[in-house]
C-alpha cells in the first residue's frame, strides 16, 4: 500500500497521495499555518499535459502534523481553465488573506494572475476560497513580455507611498525579470514601467521571493510593515527551471528597484545545493519568524512513481535569517521538529584519525536527526583553495570524493549504509585555506546510495568561508527521513536536500548503519554528538 513504502516519508510534508510539486501562498492566520500547494487530482503523474493542476491545501498549529483538506482552488473559470498555478498568500489590514495565483488560460499556455479570497473568514481552517469577480487582475499585455513565461506572483509588500506592491517572475525582452505591480485595494493593479530587476542570468525568473532580512537577526521582518533601518533585501529567483538562487542586496526605495550586492551572477549562492526547487518564505508571525520550504522531486522513474501512487515532498520548514556580515542567508529546521525526537543518544570528545569509522548505535538509523560537531585540532594542514571550483561544485565533489585523503578532511557522516557498505550515502566536509581566509566544501554524495539502476544520483555540493581563526567547530545536521536526507552544514550555510532508494532497506527489522569518519591527514576532536530517533508525524494519513 501506499502507506507502507518504504520510501515514504514519515516527517517531510507530502499529502496521502498523488503528484505535488511547488508549494504556493504559505501563510499564518489566525492561530494556524496553511500550506497550499500545486497539486495533481489525477495521480502521481506530472500533469503538466492534462492541464487540471489544482491547489491542494493542508492545514498544521505546529508546522509539523498536517491536516489535508479539500483543495482551495481549481480550474474552473475561462481565466485558470488549463490549470491553477503558483501564488502567494499576503494578509491585507492585518486581517483578510488574499491569495493571488497564476491562471493558463489555453493549451498554448498563456497565462493570466487571478485572485482568491476566503469566503468565510470565522471558518479557522478557511476551508473555501472564491474567486474574484474582477480576474484576470493582471493580464500580460506588456512590450517584449512572453505571454507565456509571466507567473508565480509574490507575496504583497508596502512601499514608502503607502501602496502595495508584487512582483511576477516573467521573460521580457529574453530575458528573466521581476515585473512590479503597484495597488491600492490590492485588487486593481497597475505595472509600473520598469521591473523591480532584470537580469540575462536566466531566460525566465520562476517562484519569485522578495523579502527583508536584518544582519545577524534572526527575527523576521513582516513586508506589510514598515522595514526598520539597516535591513538588507533578498531577492529569489527560480532560474533555469531547476535553481533556486537569491541575491542580497538593497531596495532603493526612490527608485522602487532592488540594487543586488553584485550583479554576477555565477557568485549568487543557492538557497540549497540540492534537490530543492520553487521554495517559498513566509512571515510566521506567531514566533516572528520567517519560514522556508520547497519542493524534493522523486529522482526515481515516473513509473516508479505511478507504482508508489505518490510523487515529490517538501523539505522541512526551515528559519531563515542573514548571517552577521551580511553576505550569506542562514537556515535551520524549525525547533517544532524536536517533538519527533526520541531515543537520545550522545557522545562526546570522540577523536577521528585518519581512516577511523565511528558506528552510531542506538537509534532508528532510517528516521533520524544528528547533530555533530567536528573540531579541528590544527588547521596548518588545510590544501590551498582553487576559486574555479565554485563554479562546478558538484564536478569537484565527485572528484575530490569521501575515498580521497586531503589535509583537513574529508570528515563527516556515512549513513544508509548497508552492512557490506555496498551502497552508502556520504556527507562530507573538506578544509581548503583561500587567500583572504577559509572555504569548507560540503558534499551529499548519493552515487552509492542505491544499487537500483537508472535513479538520479548526484554528488551535491557547495563552499561556505568560515573564520576558522575565530571558531574551529564546523557543526553538521543531517535529518534522514527514509528517501529523504537533508543536511545543514556550518550553522546552516550551505544546505543540501536530497533523495535516495537504498534498496537494502526493504526490511524495516534490518536496520542501515550510520557512521562519524575522517579521511583526512589531520586529526579531527568531535566534541559532542547526539542523535535521535524520529517519529512519524502526522503527515501521511
Ligand atoms: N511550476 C508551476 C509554475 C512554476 C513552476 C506550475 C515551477 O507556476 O513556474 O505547476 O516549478
Amino acid at each position: 500500500s501506499i502507506l507502507s513504502s518504504k520510501d515514504r516519508t514519515a516527517y517531510h510534508f507530502q499529502p496521502p497521495k498523488n503528484w505535488i510539486n511547488d508549494p504556493c501562498g504559505p501563510m499564518y492566520y489566525n492561530g494556524i499555518y496553511h500550506e497550499f500547494y500545486q497539486y495533481n487530482p489525477d495521480g502521481s503523474f506530472n500533469p503538466n499535459t492534462s492541464y487540471n493542476i489544482v491547489w491542494g491545501h493542508s492545514v498544521s498549529t505546529d508546522l509539523v502534523n498536517w491536516i489535508t483538506l479539500e483543495p482551495a482552488i481549481e480550474p474552473d473559470t475561462p481565466n485558470d481553465i488549463k490549470g491553477c498555478w503558483s501564488g502567494s498568500a499576503t494578509i491585507v489590514s492585518g486581517d483578510q488573506p488574499v491569495i493571488i495565483y497564476t491562471g493558463v488560460i489555453d493549451i498554448e499556455k498563456h497565462q493570466v494572475q487571478n485572485i482568491a479570497l476566503p469566503k468565510n473568514r470565522s471558518d479557522p481552517y478557511l476551508r473555501e476560497w472564491t474567486k474574484a469577480g474582477n480576474n484576470p487582475v493582471i493580464q500580460s499585455g506588456v512590450p517584449g513580455l512572453n505571454s507565456g513565461q509571466f507567473r508565480d506572483p509574490t507575496t504583497g509588500w508596502i512601499g514608502p507611498d503607502g501602496l502595495w506592491r508584487i512582483a511576477v517572475g516573467a521573460q521580457l525582452n529574453g530575458y528573466g525579470a521581476a515585473l512590479l505591480y503597484k495597488s491600492e485595494d490590492f485588487l486593481n493593479w497597475t505595472r509600473v514601467d520598469h521591473p523591480l530587476y532584470s537580469s540575462n542570468a536566466s531566460i525566465m525568473f520562476e517562484c519569485l521571493d522578495f523579502f527583508a532580512v536584518l544582519p545577524g537577526s534572526n527575527n523576521g521582518l513582516d513586508m506589510s510593515s514598515a522595514i526598520p533601518n539597516g535591513a538588507k533585501h533578498v531577492l529569489k529567483m527560480g532560474m533555469n527551471f531547476g535553481e533556486d538562487v537569491y541575491v542580497i542586496g538593497v531596495y532603493d526605495l526612490k527608485r522602487d528597484a532592488f540594487v543586488p550586492d553584485t550583479d554576477d551572477s555565477r557568485l549568487w549562492p543557492r538557497i540549497d545545493y540540492g534537490n530543492f526547487y520553487a521554495s517559498k518564505t513566509f512571515f510566521d508571525s506567531k514566533h516572528g519568524r520567517r519560514i522556508i520550504w520547497a519542493w524534493t522531486t522523486e529522482t526515481d522513474s515516473s513509473s516508479d512513481d505511478i507504482a508508489k501512487g505518490w510523487a515529490g515532498i517538501y523539505s522541512f520548514p526551515r528559519t531563515i535569517w542573514l548571517d552577521n556580515d551580511g553576505k550569506r542567508l542562514l537556515q535551520w529546521p524549525v525547533e517544532e521538529i524536536e517533538s519527533l525526537r526520541i531515543n537520545e543518544i550522545n557522545h562526546q570528545e570522540l577523536e577521528l584519525k585518519k581512516g577511523d569509522l565511528f558506528e552510531i548505535k542506538g537509534i532508528d538509523t532510517l528516521q533520524a536527526d544528528v547533530e555533530i560537531d567536528f573540531e579541528l585540532t590544527s588547521i596548518d594542514d588545510a590544501d590551498p583553495f582553487n576559486p574555479s571550483w565554485l563554479f562546478d561544485t558538484e564536478k569537484h565533489c565527485r572528484e575530490a570524493d569521501a575515498s580521497v585523503h586531503g589535509g583537513i578532511g574529508p570528515f563527516g557522516l556515512v549513513i544508509l549504509a548497508s552492512d557490506n557498505m555496498e551502497e552508502q550515502t556520504v556527507v562530507h566536509f573538506r578544509v581548503y585555506r583561500s587567500q583572504k581566509n577559509y572555504m569548507i566544501l560540503m558534499c551529499s554524495d548519493l552515487r552509492r546510495s542505491s544499487l537500483t539502476p537508472g535513479l538520479d544520483t548526484p554528488a551535491y555540493g557547495g563552499f561556505f568561508e568560515f573564520d576558522l581563526e575565530k571558531e574551529r567547530k564546523i557543526s553538521l545536521r543531517t535529518l534522514i527521513d527514509r528517501s529523504a536526507v537533508e543536511s545543514f552544514g556550518g550553522g546552516g550555510r550551505v544546505c543540501i536536500m536530497a533523495r535516495v532508494y537504498p534498496v537494502s532497506l526493504v526490511d524495516d527489522d534490518h536496520q542501515p548503519h550510520m557512521y562519524a569518519f575522517n579521511n583526512g591527514s589531520a586529526t579531527v576532536r568531535v566534541p559532542h554528538l547526539m542523535a535521535w530517533s524520529m517519529r512519524r508525524a502526522q503527515v501521511s494519513v
